[in-house]
């Protein structure tokens, strides 16, 4: 997919937007190397389900296999860095009033230097006490283990000694209200909201795109695969977020100069 030229309405759209709200997912850091929620597992884990792995039941059957999970995901994100995508999302909102609303759990979008509004989902960085919500700031267990067992035992809370559970949110499991709260209203008083690297399929998070609409609001949505999504939004850019974000950017640049 070379850099396509932007459609010139696209363009207007970026250049007089004053409060964009972007909501990013997996597909944001693909292009960090970091598999998105429906790649298959690389190596260890490909035999694995996310969507059953994400789930308080296989926390609550097997919370040394859900733990050893997630602290491979951490040790993978340890070792990515953010991309275009990510950088461009920093540099625009120097520019503009720029809010990022997250359905990932790593730590790119802040390392590029963007302040995320909201982690939909929590943090692979936010592990907490399953029992007392104690945050666990402990070193966790050795990441290097993860990645050559199947099977790492969660640490114990220091106040209660209940084991340590990873800081997202699982299926079936409430978003944290107040991260819903802050990215609802990013989404209803924004003039322009980017949805960017997801398949659109979660919910409450794959709301947020269509709330927009229905207030009236215009929506870019960025991703190469189309989406459920993609036939409503005002404009579908059939790209990658380390591509496509750069180029908007570009003119909002074009419109300072
Ligand atoms: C809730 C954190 C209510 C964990 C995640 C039936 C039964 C049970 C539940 C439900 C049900 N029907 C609906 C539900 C609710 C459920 C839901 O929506 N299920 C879906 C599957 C139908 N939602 C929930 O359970 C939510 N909670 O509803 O609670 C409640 C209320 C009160 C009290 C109790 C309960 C909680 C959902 C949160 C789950 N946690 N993540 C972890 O990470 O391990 S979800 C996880 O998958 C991600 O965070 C993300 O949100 C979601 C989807 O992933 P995406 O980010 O979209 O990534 P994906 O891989 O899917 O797609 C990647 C996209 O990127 C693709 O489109 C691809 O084309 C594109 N792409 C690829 N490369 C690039 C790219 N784009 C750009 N550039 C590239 N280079
Ligand atoms: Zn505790």
């Amino acid at each position: 997919m070379g850099a396509t030229p932007l459609d010139p309405a696209v363009a207007a759209l970026v250049r007089g937007a004053h409060w964009v709200t972007v909501c990013s997912g997996a597909g944001m850091s693909a292009e960090s190397n970091v598999p998105t929620f429906r790649d298959a597992e690389t190596g260890l884990w490909e035999r694995f389900d996310p969507t059953e792995l994400a789930t308080p039941e296989a926390w609550s059957a097997d919370p040394a296999l859900v733990w050893a999970w997630y602290q491979w995901r951490a040790r993978l994100v340890r070792g990515a860095e953010p991309n275009a995508g990510h950088r461009a999302l920093a540099q625009w909102a120097q520019r503009r009033t720029l809010m990022v609303v997250t359905q990932n759990v790593d730590d790119l979008h802040e390392r590029a230097g963007s302040s995320v509004s909201a982690h939909l989902h929590g943090s692979l960085f936010a592990p907490r006490c399953s029992n007392c919500g104690t945050p666990y700031d402990g070193t966790d267990a050795d990441p290097d283990t993860a990645t050559e067992t199947l099977r790492v035992e969660p640490p114990a809370c220091p106040r209660c000694l209940s084991p340590v559970r990873p800081g997202v949110v699982w299926f079936g499991e409430p978003l944290p209200q107040d991260a819903w709260d802050r990215a609802a209203d990013a989404a209803a008083g924004c003039d322009l909201l980017i949805v960017v690297g997801t398949s659109g399929l979660v919910y409450p998070a794959a709301s947020l795109p269509e709330r927009a609409l229905a207030a009236g609001i215009p929506v870019i949505e960025i991703n190469p695969d189309p989406t459920p999504l993609s036939s409503s939004v005002t404009h579908f850019l059939q790209t990658t977020a380390g591509r496509g974000l750069p180029a908007l950017l570009e003119h909002v640049r074009a419109a300072d100069d």
